[in-house]
């Protein structure tokens, strides 16, 4: 998953850039980059690393003109050296740039057709290139010396027609304007707003709504399924659907973790579906465990918070937090003769054992993946005094891989995949699990919204909304996963919040 951003200003609009890819960084901590153009130039900085440490006085200055997009990188399939940090870049036509988040799923057949048919180059592995060179080639054959805002939505119809799978993008046409686009499922999040200032109105258009609200930027709307943004540089904006077909299908892993809990996302408050999904795992104990025994309910920090406390309300429990999350985990620095160690649970949680000693605690966490975090987690709690130890998953089982944008692994290292829930159980070493019923998550989030009719959940099912996903697919992914896993990379460090052990 990314976070991206774009930003038509009055005035310079770098800094209003890097505040928005702050308020995304929780998207992507692996890379980030800017790009802002001035009088037909464009100004460019990218590079491996969090938005604070790829960002110097020096690049900002850099940075100029009053119209421009940001992207932070969360590693997925093929990405990991700084030359696939995005924006991307295109000479022709125009001159364009672009950051996207989501995953193509015909990537390679696509990236094929551009080379044979269209003679265009894609230089790394990344899809996010290839969906750059898609809408160039589609503008490109329009054959206008300047795009109008109809040309600009022929060719993200024409994009449609080619590319399959998840992408919410933002591209800037050099001098031009700034398109926003959505999948015709909207599986990932973008939503556009504007500010009015003493010179004239500035649009923003972003992953999610806290880019905006925190900035003043009053939300417009989400961009609808299939739908693009074109807003130009003097900050007129125009929209249009260009897709023939669409069914609004948001990705149910942006309410359950992905998203920060202040963002509006399809209409659906990410912080009461957390609350809601809460309620319901509640209800469920209630209903399945009558007669329980737990005595305190504890989040696993951060994003299990919400549900957690709800959770506890609902029972008539304690909530304790029993856990402290070291928010400076620092780099690991790699001497002359020593090898890089991961960084353990234990450096980035720590007990509070008194909250632990002589109860039965439940500890609720947004998902179990690949369990091996929340296995460390309940003997941290049992070293700590617990005398049972109970864990409440606010996902239910995930057994699936994801090929949407998220970084999930493959099917063999998801502890649910090919497992039972009491198999789960036992293997994380719980005296007792409790999964969200599938059927309950999507009436957390659907209750924001009732008009959102369904959510891409294929981590759950198996069931894969769009592009014709098969064994032959996964098994590519896979491979390409490990591919990149084994790649060296020297110039930074990534902090894997699903893999930390
Ligand atoms: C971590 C959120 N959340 C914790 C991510 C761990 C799965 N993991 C998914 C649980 S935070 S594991 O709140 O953003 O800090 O199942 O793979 O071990």
């Amino acid at each position: 998953m990314c976070g991206i951003v774009g930003v038509v200003g009055q005035s310079e609009v770098n800094q209003v850039l890097y505040d928005a890819l702050t308020l995304l960084q929780h998207r992507g901590q692996d890379a980030a980059g800017i790009v802002t153009c001035d009088n037909h130039r464009f100004y460019l900085r990218k590079d491996n690393g969090m938005v604070s440490d790829v960002f110097r006085t020096r690049h900002m200055q850099n940075l100029q003109g009053r119209i421009g997009i940001g992207h932070v990188r969360y590693p997925t399939a093929g990405s990991s050296s700084s030359a696939e940090a995005q924006p991307f870049y295109v000479n022709s036509p125009y001159g364009i740039t672009l950051a996207h988040n989501g995953n193509l799923t015909n990537a390679q057949a696509t990236a094929q057709a551009l080379f044979t048919a269209d003679l265009r180059h894609i230089n790394t592995q990344s899809d996010s290139e290839v969906l750059l060179n898609a809408l160039a080639h589609e503008l490109q054959r329009l054959g206008k010396l300047i795009p109008t805002p109809e040309d600009v939505f022929a060719a993200v119809s024409a994009l449609h027609q080619r590319c399959e799978g998840a992408y919410a993008a933002v591209a800037m046409i050099t001098g031009y304007g700034i398109v926003g686009f959505r999948d015709p499922l909207g599986i990932r999040p973008l939503i556009f707003g504007k500010r009015n200032t003493a010179q004239g109105v500035e649009v923003m258009i972003a992953s999610e709504s806290v880019a905006l609200s925190a900035l003043g930027f009053e939300v417009v709307r989400d961009v609808a399924p299939g739908e693009a943004v074109y807003v130009t540089a003097d900050g007129t904006i125009h929209t249009r659907q260009c897709a023939k077909k669409t069914q609004l299908t948001p990705c149910i892993f942006e309410y359950v973790y992905l998203a920060r809990p202040d963002s509006i996302i399809d209409g659906i408050s990410v912080y009461k579906a957390r609350l809601r999904m809460g309620e319901k795992l509640a209800d469920k104990i209630l209903k399945t465990w009558p007669d329980h025994d737990i005595d305190v309910v504890m989040p696993i920090p951060d994003t299990s918070r919400t549900s957690a406390l709800e959770l506890a309300h609902r029972l008539g429990l304690t909530y304790r937090e029993g856990f402290v999350k070291n928010r400076y985990i620092g780099r690991t620095f790699i001497m002359p003769g020593q090898s890089q160690r991961k960084k353990s649970v234990r450096q980035k949680l720590n007990a509070i054992n008194l909250e632990f000693q002589g109860k039965n605690v439940l500890l609720v966490d947004d998902s179990i993946v690949r369990g091996t975090t929340c296995s460390q987690i309940i003997d941290m709690a049992r070293e700590a005094g617990a005398r049972k130890v109970y864990f409440a998953s606010a996902a239910p089982p995930v057994r699936y891989p994801n090929v949407y944008g998220i970084d999930m692994p493959a099917a063999r290292e998801l502890i649910a995949h090919n497992r039972s829930e009491d198999a789960v159980c036992l293997e994380i070493g719980a005296d007792r699990l409790i999964y969200q019923d599938l059927q309950d998550l999507w009436d957390s989030a659907r209750e924001g919204n009732p008009a959102v009719t369904q959510f891409e959940s294929s981590v759950f099912t198996g069931e894969y909304a769009v592009g014709g996903i098969d064994q032959n697919y996964l098994d590519h992914l896979e491979q390409a996963r490990n591919d990149l896993a084994k790649q060296p990379n020297t110039d930074h460090e990534v902090i894997d919040l699903h893999n930390p052990a």
